[in-house]
């Protein structure tokens, strides 16, 4: 039990303060958005896990199988948004406005022109139905990157590509500020992604 507790899984920091995010993400939408909704994803996580664990000491199979969508979703739901804090930073402290160095370049190589990604990333991302997420992800087979989406929590790496960049488009990720225009939400968002975090992500992607 006592390694339990200290194996669980734990809401991490938010690298800044829920106002940090404004005018794009307002600190309302953000507070909700964390303490809610990231924190439920992983006490849910825990909880799944926790059963999970003690269906396998009984050989219980059938509980363990049935557990396994909760352990996705939940677990999923904790890797993405553990992922989304961090790409993303005030625009007052934000350092580089647009991509820069290998990055860059391999955006320019696959998609032609950071315009040509952002439009095909926000066409894709928007046209989720339902509630999912919108990446940029790193296939390390083909060497290259790949616009992809996700629906629920389902992670990125369900698809063979490394998480670089994404946006959470579930309705309590804009609604209250954005309501039922995710397009304009999207838009935005780009105004806040820290490039420098991404750039580190993907240079851990292709050297690893
Ligand atoms: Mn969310």
């Amino acid at each position: 039990m006592e390694n339990a507790k200290q194996s669980s899984y734990q809401l991490p920091d938010l690298p800044y303060d829920f106002s940090a995010l404004e005018p794009v993400i307002s600190a309302e939408i953000m507070e909700l958005h964390y303490t809610k909704h990231h924190k439920a994803y992983v006490t849910n996580l825990n909880s799944a896990l926790e059963k999970y664990h003690e269906a396998e000491s009984k050989h219980d199979m059938a509980s363990m199988i049935a557990l396994q969508s909760a352990i996705k979703f939940n677990g999923g739901g904790h890797v993405n948004h553990s992922i989304f804090w961090t790409i993303l930073t005030s625009v007052s402290k934000q350092t580089e406005i647009n991509p820069k160095g290998i990055f860059a370049e391999m955006i320019k190589r696959d998609f032609g022109s950071l315009d040509i990604c952002k439009e095909k990333f926000n066409a894709a991302t928007v046209g989720i139905q339902g509630s999912g997420w919108g990446w940029i992800g790193y296939n390390k087979n083909f060497k290259r990157l790949e616009i992809a989406t996700c629906p629920n929590q389902d992670p990125l790496s369900a698809q063979g590509l490394v998480p670089i960049l994404g946006i959470d488009v579930w309705e309590h990720a804009y609604y209250l500020q954005y309501k039922n225009v995710r397009a304009d939400y999207v838009k935005a968002v780009w105004q806040i992604f820290d490039w420098k975090q991404i750039e580190e992500r993907f240079h851990l992607a292709t050297s690893c």
